[in-house]
């Protein structure tokens, strides 16, 4: 019998303390997804925000959902509308929505309701340095990230951001639920290599499905 059949349970895997790697999980849906992004994108345009250093990140970003993540010279923080726009974030679709809930539950923690989606799109180039996710109010809250598209080279470490981070490969999708020790790891995105994939294109994309306050 194939591995399918048996469903979802055997492709639950333990990446480490609080890190749950739901391989596949969202295979069938990769493109309504894909298709959910379009939308999102065509009201609030994927953009290479300013650090507070002053840099463009590499990765374009934009947000659905009640909160969305930005960066600009003044900082990092959430924010309920687009700076760009002025205008409230898109509302989250269900089809995000629903993956999410489905996902975090999955990991045993059925009562996570994201309230910010970033969005993060990756060219053949672009990383993700090292770094950690404190902008939330509430650490007990996993994430839940989503990949689509070209296949990227994860970046783990630890609790430190001097330890040797831990290289792991995300397909098209592959979810992972970071919650309790994991949450506060540093973690990064190696530089996309060249590709195409057929839904995607030459590009990555990543949810990320938090609990902003
Ligand atoms: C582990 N995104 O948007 S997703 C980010 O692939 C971010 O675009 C990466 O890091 C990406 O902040 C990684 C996996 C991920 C997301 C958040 C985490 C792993 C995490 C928070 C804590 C620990
Ligand atoms: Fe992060």
């Amino acid at each position: 019998m194939r591995a399918e059949l048996f469903g979802e349970v055997e492709r639950v895997q333990a990446l480490g303390p609080g890190a749950v790697r739901l391989a596949q999980f969202a295979r069938a849906e990769v493109s309504p997804l894909l298709g959910a992004i379009a939308e999102i994108v065509a009201a609030a345009p994927l953009r290479h925000m300013a650090t507070p250093g002053g840099y463009a990140m590499s990765v374009a970003m934009t947000n659905c959902g009640a909160l969305g993540w930005t960066t600009d010279r003044r900082g990092y923080r959430y924010t309920a509308t687009d700076p760009v726009s002025g205008r409230p974030w898109p509302v989250m679709p269900p089809v995000f929505a629903d993956l999410a809930a489905r996902a975090a539950a999955a990991a045993g923690f059925e009562w996570f309701a994201p309230d910010a989606c970033l969005i993060n799109r990756y060219a053949p180039g672009a990383r993700m340095s090292l770094h950690q996710d404190r902008n939330e109010a509430d650490f007990t809250a996993p994430i839940v990230s989503v990949s689509l598209g070209l296949p990227a080279t994860f970046l783990w470490g630890g609790a430190a951001r001097g330890e040797r981070p831990t290289k792991i490969r995300l397909a098209s999708g592959d979810v992972v639920v970071w919650g309790g020790p994991a949450r506060l790891a540093f973690h990064g995105v190696a530089p996309l290599a060249d590709g195409v994939h057929e839904l995607a294109g030459a590009a990555r994309f990543n949810l990320t499905f938090r609990r902003a306050r």
